[in-house]
């Protein structure tokens, strides 16, 4: 029995996928299909993936073709397959040629004929295009990465920037439309990311909302609870989605990070300590301060994230302890907040006036959590213990900072018009509520 061997991602299948599992049975008289699991296509790049593992298995199996059908999980994995299966024959795509000459140390490698004209990103595109426009403040220098990202999501029509007293003429050689105000920017968007000032978003937020525009919004979405609360409505009266743009949430890494700990790995989790700086040029001082975002604003959602995320949003008391560049203006450069906890504790350091170590160390009764800087973009973690031969290392990839998982699931989410899972409502309003709290100088400490 001439057993043949083929693999895929297989999503939203097409008559281009049968034909090639119909001529790849045709080789030999037994086919196995090996489709690729969720977290081996992310770690690959194809981020774009619209339908499940289990879904795909279903599809390739509705087909008939397949005789078997295994799941690709790892780099390597095919030679280990051929190995333990007894495959005569490796088949692909001619997409794909040349790339796996190295197996045919193993078996045979047969590359077949692409069929022209069809793939899942072209129905992908089709499916859900989703117009993107983009408003940012002078300061901003997210936007520009954010264009730029939103490049490797299917489905996604970069319509171009507002961006008050600043242009971005043209990015990658590619030139952008800025528009002359926000309103005529929202006119031809279907969602928009906004990364102004903080004390602007709530009235861009909620603009946008009211023109029935679905939002991704820098951290602080608003500056008042109050505020956070009425857009987070308006989005579910308006069935709009509504998302905080904290990239930190989209990382795979980070969301392994957050599930190994709540499933009790390092017992029960006692202190959560996140600690994000990056010293600013602070030589002309006004000048930094007119144009650039607090330390409070910068940093302080990034580094609640892990602490809301894992100890909940009902502490019982917090101290703001703080820095001052320009007291008149709450203009922090170097902020430390302490949470209390019924049964915990937790800390946050952020600065733009002050150097330490970005690390993120989750302290819990079996063992502890260590992120190394900048623990933000997190793609690296291990969970150590007292016997160090049970400490366990874990990698994910992360391209691009993240931002394109961010923009992915924005539009995910828009397409199944379903709130995303990866920040709760509750947790943002919560950072929007201590960042509040600073405002009005509430549990604040003034540090000299
Ligand atoms: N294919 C094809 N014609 C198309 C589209 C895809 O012949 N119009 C083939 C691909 O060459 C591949 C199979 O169908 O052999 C599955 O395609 P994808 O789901 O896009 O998966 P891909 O990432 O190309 O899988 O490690 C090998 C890769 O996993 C191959």
């Amino acid at each position: 029995m001439k057993k043949v061997i083929t693999y895929g991602t297989y999503d939203l299948l097409h008559f281009g996928h049968i034909r090639l599992l119909e001529r790849a049975k045709a080789l030999g008289d037994y086919l196995i299909v090996g489709v690729t699991s969720d977290g081996f296509d992310k770690v690959r790049g194809k981020i774009n993936v619209q339908q499940s593992l289990m879904e795909r298995i279903e599809a390739v199996k509705s087909t008939g073709i397949a005789d078997e059908i295994i799941v690709e999980e790892y780099e390597g994995q095919k030679i280990d397959d051929i190995r333990r299966l007894g495959i005569d024959i490796f088949t692909v795509g001619s997409d794909w040629v040349g790339y796996f000459d190295y197996l045919n140390e193993y078996c045979d490698v047969v590359y077949l004929d692409r069929t022209k004209g069809i793939s899942s990103s072209e129905i992908r595109e089709k499916e859900r295009s989703v117009r993107i426009g983009f408003i940012g403040s002078k300061n901003n220098k997210v936007l520009s990465k954010y264009y730029r990202e939103s490049h490797h999501v299917n489905g996604v029509e970069t319509v171009g920037i507002y961006c008050e007293g600043n242009k971005i003429k043209e990015l990658d050689g590619e030139e952008i439309k800025n528009f002359k105000t926000h309103e005529s920017l929202l006119e031809n968007s279907d969602a928009v990311y906004i990364a102004s000032d903080p004390a602007a978003h709530y009235e861009l937020v909620k603009e946008a909302l009211l023109k029935e525009k679905h939002v991704l919004c820098e951290a602080p979405m608003a500056l008042k609870k109050e505020e956070c609360n009425e857009l987070f409505e308006i989005a579910k009266e308006n069935n709009l989605i509504l998302m905080d743009a904290i990239k930190t949430a989209y990382s795979t890494a980070y969301n392994r990070l957050l599930v190994i700990v709540k499933s009790g790995r390092i017992g029960r989790v006692v202190s959560v300590d996140a600690t994000c700086t990056s010293l600013a040029d602070l030589s002309n001082k006004e000048e930094y301060i007119n144009n650039n975002w607090n330390s409070i604003c910068a940093w302080a959602p990034t580094a609640m994230l892990p602490i809301l995320q894992l100890l909940g949003s009902d502490f019982s008391s917090k101290r703001i302890s703080t820095m001052y560049l320009d007291e008149d203006k709450k203009f922090d450069s170097f902020t430390k907040i302490d949470f209390n906890y019924d049964n915990a504790v937790a800390s946050l350091k952020v600065g733009i006036g002050a150097k330490s170590e970005g690390e993120l160390v989750i302290t819990g009764t079996k063992g502890y959590v260590y992120v190394p800087a900048p623990w933000w973009k997190t793609d690296y973690f291990e969970i150590r213990h007292e016997n160090q031969e049970e400490n366990k290392r874990y990698f994910y990839q992360l391209n691009g900072e993240g931002i394109r998982y961010e923009i992915s699931a924005f539009v995910k989410a828009i397409a199944s018009a379903t709130q995303n899972r990866f920040i709760d409502d509750n947790v943002t309003a919560k950072i929007v509520d201590v960042i509040e709290s600073y405002y009005d100088n509430r549990d604040v400490m003034v540090i000299k």
